[in-house]
């Protein structure tokens, strides 16, 4: 890749200050990583650091925009060691727009020396972790699953495009040192417990929001016990706790899924320090893990799945990024090997990757999951974000995926439960949830040493792209531009909401939307829309306005659409209990305030539809809000780092960058 010299690490620079690092005693995998990739050396809580990033990635759904925003930064090619585009969201093609926007994801990634993962090549989480992870890197990824690499002993954080874009230019990605939480493992799990219930007990325990401003760290004897993929399956639904990310040491059964990839000679052995501090700590002993199911609407909502039995079931969905993997699909096979699925269950799979595809068919195991009735989906995100297979009215659909928010697989009133690739089996076959454990006999499963490799499906940058020419289809619309901070915000409360709204409820998924997703006054229409269908209208002829909120604002997706969209519509601030991690930097990036109530009891006292008026006064951290309606003055707080606060008083981070206020 391209190395401005002086604007970023040298490829070297990681393993070396990483080295230092090793050396020093008491320390977390995390902190290592972090103060090999960190400008000024000691990460401390709270703290802001900006971390080098090695490795970024986007998909197609927030890779538009990534692009479109890396154009606009005016660098001819990125700086990043390697820079991957996937395509992997949406691949419906309906007409003409996703297609378009798949050609220009092609051609710009030639342009600027973006690796490009053609359609059809798999869900980007998996297939990084296959191809690409390196145990001791950083990875910045425009999707909040980004984290999935930390299965590979990699610090993998999700982001908005816009930072995303900006660490393709070079520059590091801004955040607050996070908290480490220690999650110890210990015992073995007992057969028809996976990975799943694992992370479905965690998220019990910590709940959607008590991961935020947090690492989740794995250490202890049950490490050892896991396969890469299962620690990226857990990994990959930390996000749903709202951690920053999550990491797994890099050990030898790293070093063996990296030989059976090929790529033995990129193992580099990492672990936390025996006598290394953390903030918090919990333990997990796997002996006690029982199979586990969330409940709708949350993924947190979480039970055992024997108190639940017996419910019917109308459909059962396998894939995902969470749970794809060759291993999860080997255990799939071999539990519907010789049987025949229900006949009130539509069972569909969409395998992680061409290559889990591909293994499957050669070992014959493919043919076990057709004969048994499955109906086998592309290697794509599909049904998790509600491109096709909607259930029925009023359906239940057990999926082995991360997110079960009311309305997100295309059917309002379905019933959406997460489950373990083992428990949805069980329910394929029984036409009902059942725990797995009746199925009795728990295969064993083994993992090839060398897997089948293929890939012929990514497009490698060359040299020579003065003759490139970025194709923009009719639906690539330029991205809008928005003038500096006003001193004074004044407006209605155009939308007072509850707790754990998540980009799903602000920005909805699904394929009539996410066509729209390089086209900003369009796809702005749907702003709110599962919530309140007349927002995008109301806020227009009211002149924007604020939006309140209550806890975990803004949880689940990375889309910065729900905060562009928003802005797009005169949304000036957002007043909340809590924010989600990604949600309020992607705020920040287009200008935005991300308000807080100082004293959580004040939320009561506004109502949709009170004027509000706020002085911004250099955007201090404590701020003083008048409600008009009620003559109330409400004490609100504004914890922006300086650099934030730049960003917000250009009108957004593109605006700071071409004001030169921030980098690049
Ligand atoms: C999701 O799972 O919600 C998505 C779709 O992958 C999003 C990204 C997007 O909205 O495009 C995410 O998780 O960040
Ligand atoms: Fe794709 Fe679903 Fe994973 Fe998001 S959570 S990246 S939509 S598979």
């Amino acid at each position: 890749m391209n190395l401005k010299s002086g604007s970023f690490i040298p490829v070297n620079y990681t393993i070396n200050r990483w080295a230092m690092a090793v050396t020093k005693m008491g320390s977390t995998l995390s902190e290592k990583i972090i103060s090999a990739h960190v400008a000024n050396a000691k990460a401390k809580f709270g703290e802001q650091i900006g971390l080098h990033i090695d490795h970024t990635l986007t998909q197609d759904s927030t890779g538009t925009l990534a692009y479109l925003e890396f154009q606009a930064m005016n660098v001819p090619k990125v700086r990043t060691k390697l820079s991957l585009s996937f395509v992997d969201h949406n691949m419906l093609q309906n007409d003409f727009r996703n297609a378009d926007d798949h050609r220009y994801l092609q051609s710009v990634a030639q342009k600027y020396g973006v690796v490009f993962s053609r359609p059809g090549t798999g869900i980007c989480h998996q297939v990084y972790l296959e191809r690409f992870a390196r145990p001791g890197y950083t990875l910045l990824g425009s999707d909040s699953h980004t984290p999935t690499a930390g299965g590979m002993g990699m610090i993998a954080i999700g982001a908005g495009g816009l930072d995303v874009a900006a660490a393709m230019a070079g520059e590091p990605f801004y955040l607050e040192m996070p908290q480490i939480l220690n999650i110890k493992l210990t015992g073995t799990l007992s057969p028809f417990v996976s990975a799943k219930d694992v992370i479905l007990e965690i998220l019990h325990k910590l709940t959607v929001k008590g991961g935020v401003n947090k690492i989740l760290e794995y250490t202890g004897p049950g490490v050892k016990t896991l396969t890469v993929p299962e620690r990226g399956t857990i990994t990959n639904m930390g996000t749903e706790t709202g951690a920053t990310t999550s990491v797994f040491p890099s050990d030898e059964v790293t070093q063996a899924f990296l030989v059976g990839q090929g790529r033995a000679d990129q193992h580099v052995p990492l672990q936390a320090d025996a006598d290394a501090k953390y903030n918090e700590a919990i333990d997990i002993d796997f002996s006690k893990i029982e199979p586990l199911i969330a409940l709708p609407h949350s993924p947190d909502n979480v039970k055992a799945v024997r108190e639940v039995e017996g419910t019917p079931v109308d459909q059962v969905c396998i894939g995902s990024c969470t749970n794809s993997s060759l291993r999860d699909l080997k255990m799939v096979a071999a539990l519907l090997k010789g049987k025949k699925i229900s006949e009130r269950v539509s069972l569909t799979i969409s395998p992680g990757s061409r290559q889990v595809l591909e293994n499957l068919a050669a070992s014959g195991e493919l043919v076990d999951l057709i004969r048994a009735g499955a109906r086998i989906i592309e290697n794509a995100c599909g049904p998790c974000i509600g491109i096709g297979q909607a259930p029925p009215s009023g359906g239940v659909s057990l999926r082995t995926f991360n997110r079960n928010f009311k309305g997100r697989s295309g059917t309002k009133d379905a019933q959406i439960y997460l489950v373990s690739p083992e428990t949805a089996v069980a329910a394929a076959l029984t036409g009902a949830i059942t725990d797995p454990r009746k199925l009795k006999e728990y295969p064993k499963i083994t993992m090839p040493e060398k897997f089948l490799i293929t890939d012929s499906m990514f497009i490698f940058p060359t040299t020579q792209t003065q003759n490139v020419n970025v194709i923009m289809g009719p639906n690539i619309k330029p991205l809008p531009t928005f003038p500096p901070l006003l001193t004074k915000l004044s407006g209605e409360v155009l939308l007072k909401v509850g707790d754990n709204i998540s980009t799903d409820d602000i920005l909805p998924g699904g394929s009539e939307v996410m066509a729209l997703r390089s086209n900003i006054p369009e796809i702005s229409k749907y702003t709110f829309r599962p919530i309140d269908a007349g927002f995008a209208q109301r806020a227009l002829e009211k002149g924007g306005g604020f939006i309140v909120g209550g806890e975990n604002y803004g949880q689940g997706s990375s889309r910065e659409h729900a905060a562009l969209a928003p802005k797009f519509l005169g949304v000036k601030a957002v007043l909340v209990k809590s924010f989600a991690r990604i949600h309020m930097a992607n705020l920040v990036n287009f200008g935005i305030l991300p308000l807080t109530f100082a004293d959580k009891e004040d939320y009561t006292h506004i109502a949709q539809g009170d004027l509000l008026e706020l002085a911004t006064s250099g955007l201090e951290k404590n701020l003083v809000m008048r409600n008009t309606a009620t003559g109330a003055i409400v004490s609100v707080v504004l914890d922006l780092s300086d650099l934030d606060k730049a960003t917000i008083m250009a009108g957004g981070k593109l605006a700071a960058i071409k004001q030169k206020q921030v980098h690049p």
